[in-house]
């Protein structure tokens, strides 16, 4: 089989199969932006990700996972909300979860996809192959971009003629050797609406990203107390951030996703903060389950629940807010005390004459001093 038939083949299969964008590059030359991310890490930017920083080395080249892979077959899933996401912003007493996440874990989706199609090429060509989503040490938008589907935006995500920013992407890498780079220039011109738009700056320049300010790594990434100078910004944000990608110019011409594919789930669009702040652990595991907002876990969920909660501007949670200032979980007894600070300082003043003494723990008892600010 001639390799543009080859090529073709499999490019129709990835569409029946539901994928929306196909490329292929092969990986000669690729040390894909080797000093980037050395300075992306240099600088800290990877904040806690300890996983990124200790698999630096296998990131500069696709090869050094696998040193037979001769191609990268890149794929994407769009994503597209049928109505724009920053408008769900200003809905305060409801959670916003990135549009990601409002629907089956697309790990899961992706991969059975991936993977029929990996057995779609080797029945028609024998060889080997490898699939990735998002958790291997590959750099998927660099390979993405390379491959034609698109360029990496000012917001360092890939950004499709087709789909604008929303797109999910896939790889799998093979020892079939295809010549196929194209590599699109950037099209962001002048815009700099993704980096003017992003609550905490956390686009410090161009095509260059310090996760430690971005919302989406804090309420997701970051296991800890949030620092206060991101709480009022997170809003109600609890889990991701989409602001970057929705503001993007290059969304009017996306296609909206199909239903079908990705398995929206109604009751994450935009569920009431009230209603959670009564979830014990197992309610909050059932109500996720099978998405991506399962993994965070029940203490980090809560954390990021209260600090929305405090920004609800919503009175009526105080009473709800106020058990939580017996939590066994130093993270959510942080932004319990945040959280009844923001929304009842009479009640705030009644708790700390109660607790300010008892309370053990250093970051939490810092919280009782927010009064001293007023
Ligand atoms: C770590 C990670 C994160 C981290 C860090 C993000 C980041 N930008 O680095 C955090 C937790 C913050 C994050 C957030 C999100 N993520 Co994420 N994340 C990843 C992951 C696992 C690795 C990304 C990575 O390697 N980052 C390290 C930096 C150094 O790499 P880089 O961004 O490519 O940086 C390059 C550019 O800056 C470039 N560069 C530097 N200077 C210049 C100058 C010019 C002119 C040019 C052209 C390039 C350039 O060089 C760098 C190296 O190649 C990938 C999956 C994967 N395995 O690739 C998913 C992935 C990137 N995430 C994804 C998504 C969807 C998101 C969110 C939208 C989720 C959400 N809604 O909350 C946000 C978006 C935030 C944002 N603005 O980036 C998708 C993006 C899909 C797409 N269309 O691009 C991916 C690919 C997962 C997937 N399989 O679909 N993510
Ligand atoms: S995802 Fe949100 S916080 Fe992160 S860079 Fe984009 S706009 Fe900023």
């Amino acid at each position: 089989m001639s390799q543009q038939l080859l090529f073709d083949e499999i490019k129709i299969k990835s569409l029946e199969l539901g994928f929306d964008e196909f490329g292929i590059t092969d990986l000669e030359n690729f040390e894909f932006n080797s000093l980037k991310i050395m300075e992306f890490v240099k600088n800290k930017h990877h904040g806690e990700m300890k996983w990124f920083k200790d698999k630096l080395e296998i990131r500069k080249n696709p090869k050094n996972i696998w040193n037979d892979a001769k191609s990268a077959i890149v794929l994407g899933i769009n994503y597209g909300p049928i109505n724009n996401p920053l408008k769900d912003l200003t809905q305060i007493r409801k959670g916003y979860i990135s549009i990601y996440s409002r629907r089956r874990d697309y790990h899961k989706v992706i991969k059975s996809k991936l993977k029929e199609l990996a057995r779609f090429i080797q029945k028609i060509k024998p060889s080997e192959v490898k699939i990735f989503v998002d958790t291997a040490p590959l750099m998927e938008k660099p390979l993405a971009s390379a491959a034609g589907l698109g360029w990496q935006g000012k917001h360092t995500n890939l950004v499709s003629k087709k789909y604008g920013s929303w797109l999910f992407l896939g790889v799998i890498l093979t020892n079939i050797y295809f010549k196929n780079k194209k590599n699109i220039n950037s099209k962001c011109g002048s815009c700099k609406q993704c980096i003017t738009i992003c609550p905490t700056n956390a686009i410090v320049k161009p095509y260059s990203l310090d996760a430690r300010r971005c919302i989406s790594y804090l309420t997701i990434e970051h296991k800890t107390h949030i620092k206060k100078e991101f709480r009022i910004k997170i809003g109600n944000r609890i889990f991701g951030c989409d602001d970057c990608l929705a503001i993007c110019p290059w969304n009017k011409f996306a296609k909206k996703y199909s239903d079908l594919k990705l398995n929206f789930i109604k009751k994450l669009n935009l569920p009431s903060l009230e209603m959670f702040l009564n979830f014990e652990e197992h309610d909050y595991r059932r109500y996720f389950v099978g998405t991506p907002v399962r993994r965070l876990g029940y203490n980090r969920f809560m954390r990021n629940i209260l600090i929305a909660a405090a920004n609800s501007k919503n009175s009526s949670l105080v009473k709800s807010v106020l058990r939580y200032l017996d939590s066994n979980s130093d993270i959510i007894r942080a932004m319990a005390i945040w959280a009844l600070f923001c929304l009842s300082k009479n009640r705030f003043f009644k708790e700390k004459s109660k607790r300010f003494n008892v309370e053990q723990i250093f970051e939490v008892k810092q919280e009782w001093f927010n009064g001293e600010e007023i």
